[in-house]
């Protein structure tokens, strides 16, 4: 997933009822009639007002309460930050996301959203941004549509993280089950997948992902991290991979940053799904409320 070089990009995030943020990045080219697409097909109605958004993506996000999925959409036009509160498929309301000085958020490039989770632990997502030029991740963590305060993500040395190209973030998700959200990296030269374990905003350690034989993973194109969530529902999140070339999706089942198995998606029919362009995976989480996450 090269986030930086998408002109338009979507991601979901739901949290379940239980307690596992699910956040999953994937493209949307061209804009408008994938967007429509996934969305109608994972049982949302998108209202004509959202096609004329030059909207560049968007993050659905449920509250731990009820388990409604929320969408949060990026103007890459204005800057502005919008979350639709959603009852269902139906949007509720609509808000800008407004900043600590209760005026509209107005951001964009280099800075673009790359991930959701509760950093914090307070049950409520948080932003990760992460800024293309400086390398610099940025976390907005909120309270509901406002952005209570920001923070620059800081390593174990204590000063400020800055990473770039060939590195990626390509998803959120709490990996290692202590109730805050962690972050996946993806280097698109090496293969390499580095989780940063966080507390909060800090990077509390990093760890390459290692694979059921113990060895470093170095997997890339045409694979490509679409996404992650707990798929299994162990209380860790796991990793969701697409092959562009064959159609493949796989997912990487992992107990914390060790790939335990690896799953390829089977259809209805039993046999492996095979789906490419113009289809993209742009997000999942739960919308019928079932055991497990389809
Ligand atoms: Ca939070
Ligand atoms: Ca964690």
């Amino acid at each position: 997933m090269k986030v930086k070089k998408l002109a338009f990009g979507l991601l979901i995030l739901t949290i379940s009822f239980v307690t596992m943020p699910l956040v999953l990045l994937s493209t949307i080219s061209p804009l408008k009639a994938k967007n429509v697409e996934m969305a109608e097909k994972s049982g949302l109605k998108v209202t004509p007002a959202a096609n004329n958004l030059p909207l560049s993506r968007y993050i659905a996000q449920s509250s731990s309460a009820n388990s409604q999925s929320d969408i949060l959409w990026h103007n890459s036009s204005t800057g502005e930050t919008q979350i639709w509160l959603m009852n269902s498929y139906k949007v509720a309301s609509r808000a800008t996301v407004i900043g600590e000085n209760g005026r509209p958020t107005a951001i964009g490039s280099p800075w673009s959203i790359v991930g959701v989770g509760d950093i914090n632990s307070d049950r409520k997502s948080d932003i990760i941004w992460h800024n293309s030029s400086t390398g610099e991740t940025q976390i907005w963590l909120m309270n509901g549509y406002k952005v209570t305060s920001r923070a620059t993500v800081i390593g174990e040395d204590g000063r400020a993280t800055a990473i770039g190209s060939p590195w990626n973030i390509v998803g959120s998700g709490d990996i290692n089950s202590d109730g805050k959200s962690d972050i996946i990296w993806h280097n698109s030269s090496t293969g390499e997948t580095q989780i940063w374990l966080m507390n909060g905003s800090k990077v509390a350690s990093r760890a390459t992902v290692i694979g059921e034989d113990g060895r470093a993973t170095a997997i890339g194109s045409p694979w490509n991290i679409v996404g992650s969530g707990d798929i299994n529902r162990n209380g860790k999140a796991d990793i969701i991979w697409h092959n562009s070339s064959t159609g493949e999706t796989q997912i990487w089942l992992m107990n914390g940053s060790k790939v335990a198995s690896r799953a390829t998606v089977i259809g209805e029919d039993g046999r492996p799904t095979a789906i490419g362009s113009p289809w993209s995976i742009v997000g999942f989480g739960v919308f019928n409320r079932r055991q497990a996450i389809d």
